[in-house]
């Protein structure tokens, strides 16, 4: 049972009242990526902590990171500073972060390499440390409209870095493993799902109101191991959380989907879909018919600001604002845009 006082909250809060059906009295916004290596704050902190991880894993850091966006900008929603990455580290893979050149881990390519894993959720005790940290801080700070978005990776998308060892252009030993040994490949897809859905109900338990899984590799399956990888795992996330907690919205990302983006969401039952840049906004109304949708102006197009940016996120707005509606970005922020662009987004929302 929800008790009156979190009712209240998913009322008051423009974020949760559009996962929740309701129309907010403004268009909620947040911006993927919204803290990160474009805000020199960020990297103040960041070269203070020593390595990404290290910011990763100390509380007191990644929940000032969190922070710093929303003092500028006075976003809707937080997002927890973490990383998709941190589910390997937690079933045992080596993980590190190499400066300029991403994620590196120790590559699971077979059957033979899942007995190395097993999850141990205590690597991830100062992740939930943060998401207390954060609810606290925007207690203290007065953010009394802001609501905390947790996260994780789905299984697809953090599979692909597992047995890649790193970031990757075509994905030839994930998806080869998928097609020529698809009981093992399931093996490590469920792994991942098991451990996503106790991870995310301990983001919950610690204070996150909502969740995001990053699909951010998608669009790089066929039909056929779409319905496999993406929507199966993903589905079964979502029916997991919301036996367990029923009143928390999750948002699916799966970026790239295309043509694929409806049966995605008809199948997830995510509360809100994510849509990357391309998705037409004739189409992005037509989705708002099966759940809320959250999107899509290029990251490259805040990056350039001035008016092409101002035109297109009118665009948006006027299209899809109103109701059922999360004015994002279609990807993360990138870290060479100037943070006087996202200021001018932020008023050409709030004028909206
Ligand atoms: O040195 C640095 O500061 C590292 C840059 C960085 C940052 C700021 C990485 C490394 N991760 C993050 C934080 C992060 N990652 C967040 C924080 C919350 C916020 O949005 O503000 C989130 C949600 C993620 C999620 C994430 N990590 C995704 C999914 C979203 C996406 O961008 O597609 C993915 C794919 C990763 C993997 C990752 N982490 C970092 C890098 C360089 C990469 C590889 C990206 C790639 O393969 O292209």
């Amino acid at each position: 049972m929800m008790n009156s006082k979190a009712i209240d909250e998913r009322n008051e809060k423009p974020f949760l009242a559009v996962l929740n059906g309701g129309v907010p009295e403004r268009t909620p916004f947040w911006l993927m990526r919204q803290a990160g290596r474009y805000l020199p704050e960020y990297r103040e902190l960041r070269t203070k902590a020593g390595s990404f991880l290290d910011l990763v894993y100390n509380p007191e850091f990644a929940t000032e990171v969190t922070m710093q966006p929303l003092r500028r900008y006075g976003m809707d929603a937080a997002i927890l500073f973490s990383d998709i990455l941190v589910i390997p580290h937690a079933l045992g893979q080596d993980l590190s972060f190499v400066q300029g050149e991403g994620p590196k881990l120790d590559p699971v390519r077979g059957e033979k390499d899942l007995s190395r894993l097993r999850y141990d959720d205590t690597v991830l005790q100062p992740v939930y440390e943060t998401v207390r940290g954060i609810r606290n801080a925007m207690a203290d700070e007065g953010m009394e409209e802001t609501a905390l978005i947790g996260f994780a990776g789905a299984p697809w998308t953090v599979a692909t870095y597992m047995i890649e060892g790193g970031s990757s252009r075509d994905f030839i030993h994930a998806k080869g493993w998928a097609y020529s040994e698809p009981d093992s490949f399931a093996k490590l897809i469920e792994l991942i799902t098991e451990a996503t859905i106790v991870y995310l109900g301990k983001q919950i338990d610690a204070g996150a109101e909502a969740v995001q899984l990053f699909d951010s590799w998608a669009g790089a399956l066929d039909e056929d191991q779409y319905a496999r990888w993406v929507i199966a795992p993903t589905e079964k996330i979502v029916l997991a959380l919301h036996k367990a907690y029923p009143h928390i919205p999750v948002i699916g990302f799966p970026r790239g989907s295309g043509a694929l983006y409806p049966v995605y969401a008809q199948q997830t039952k995510v509360h809100a879909l994510g849509l990357d840049s391309q998705v037409p906004l004739e189409m992005a109304v037509a989705l708002k018919d099966i759940c809320a949708v959250q999107g899509n102006l290029d990251p490259v197009c805040l990056l350039s600001g001035g008016t092409a940016m101002e035109k297109r996120a009118r665009d948006i707005l006027e299209t899809l604002g109103g109701d059922r509606f999360i004015f994002n970005l279609g990807h993360g922020v990138i870290k060479e845009t100037p943070p006087i662009h996202v200021e001018q987004l932020t008023r050409i929302i709030r004028q909206f």
